[in-house]
């Protein structure tokens, strides 16, 4: 298949699933072509069946307000006829599956068909906002096949948009032979003593990660068990957390390592990985540090609960309760036994149920079958 991918290219979780299925399906044989403002943040080398098309957004002075969409809009319909696409993907609501609308509207019977993948915010945040819910209500539904990463995301995207059209769920995945546990622990000796766990976070530090939590929560492991906290990634929050941390006085703990692109590298190095965020329809970063044998602590919202199964590969709790997660951190930390076992457990959960060679071929069948609806 020829198949044009657009997303949001920078760090962020519905990039990194729209880039990791485009590279998968290229290994698969297909034609790839990314549609995006900017090469996305994980294709960094040169993969073979992979194309990357920039858009390009003019700025005549009389638009205060550069019309990216409609820039978007023509490229997808350029692209989709230079290379013969027959099927556009895109990633996010909104505007992806706007441009797609358009772009399908200028190529009339040549076009290809449009899949919308909802990844969470574009729903929750984005989508509800007053006004944007009519246009991402319209594109969805012009869309000739929508996924949602999660169960949660797809029932709650039922019942707020009233759609008359249904959604696949098809999960996010992880390619566990990338993500994997690592037995060589010396690059751990950089951020840690032995006797020291590691707790890791990673996001891009907006007000729905609830970052502050991370270091409340560190706070009160790091008063029982000895540790080290590594940050990774860039946003918003960071210099409020770092200077939570300063006033904690816990700020020769926290090593912030800001965006990093290889963060499989860095994941084997911890023992824990804390996740409190506000919402999560699925929690991609969760799933990428299980696959990696890390237990992950989180808050029980969203679709979290789909990816972490509370007391045996994690814990799931109230929203803020930084002290029962603390709490549960300490007594996983404190039992290498407990920690072993949860540490299998999730590495297993990985494997078994969402490793790539496992989610990506639903794509595929998805994109057969709304094709074939041509
Ligand atoms: O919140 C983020 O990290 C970014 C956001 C995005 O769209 O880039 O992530 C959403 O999509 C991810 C991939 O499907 C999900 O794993 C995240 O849970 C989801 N974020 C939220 O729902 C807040």
């Amino acid at each position: 298949m020829h198949i044009g991918i657009t997303c949001y290219p920078v760090a962020g979780g519905s990039g990194v699933v729209a880039t990791e299925l485009g590279i998968e399906l290229a290994k698969r044989g297909h034609q790839i072509h990314f549609i995006t403002y900017s090469p996305p943040f994980r294709l960094q080398r040169f993969i073979e069946n992979i194309y990357y098309h920039e858009v390009e957004v003019s700025n005549y002075p009389l638009f205060r307000f550069p019309p990216y969409t409609m820039s978007l809009a023509c490229r997808m319909a350029e692209i989709s006829k230079q290379w013969h696409v027959d099927l556009l993907h895109v990633h996010y609501a909104i505007p992806h599956a706007t441009a797609a609308f358009l772009a399908r509207s200028i190529l009339k019977k040549e076009s290809p068909k449009v899949v919308t993948t909802l990844h969470g915010t574009d729903i929750t945040l984005v989508g509800m906002d007053k006004s944007f819910y009519g246009i991402t209500q319209f594109s969805i539904e012009e869309s000739d096949g929508i996924t949602a990463v999660s169960e949660f995301l797809k029932k709650i995207t039922l019942s707020e948009f009233n759609l008359n059209k249904d959604i696949e769920m098809i999960p996010n995945f992880v390619d566990t032979e990338r993500f994997k546990p690592s037995m060589d622990k010396r690059q751990r000796k950089q951020f840690a003593r032995d006797e020291e766990k590691i707790l890791m976070h990673i996001s891009n530090f907006r007000p729905v990660k609830r970052t502050e939590d991370v270091i409340k929560i560190f706070k009160l492991i790091n008063e029982e068990i000895p540790s080290k906290l590594i940050l990774i990634g860039d946003g918003p929050d960071l210099s409020k957390v770092l200077l939570l941390s300063k006033e904690l006085e816990i700020e020769d703990r926290v090593i912030s390592l800001g965006g990093q692109d290889y963060v499989e590298n860095l994941l084997p190095l911890a023992d824990l990985f804390l996740l409190p965020s506000e919402q999560e329809s699925f929690g991609l970063v969760a799933l990428e540090a299980m696959s990696c044998g890390l237990p992950v602590i989180a808050t029980n919202v969203g679709g979290l609960p789909e990816v972490v199964s509370d007391g045996i590969d994690g814990y799931l709790l109230p929203l803020g309760d930084v002290r029962s997660m603390a709490e549960k951190g300490i007594e996983l930390l404190s039992s290498e036994n407990r920690l072993r076992n949860f540490k299998e457990n999730c590495r297993k959960k990985a494997v078994e149920r969402f490793d790539s060679r496992l989610i990506v071929p639903l794509y595929e069948e998805y994109y057969e079958k709304v094709i074939g609806g041509r």
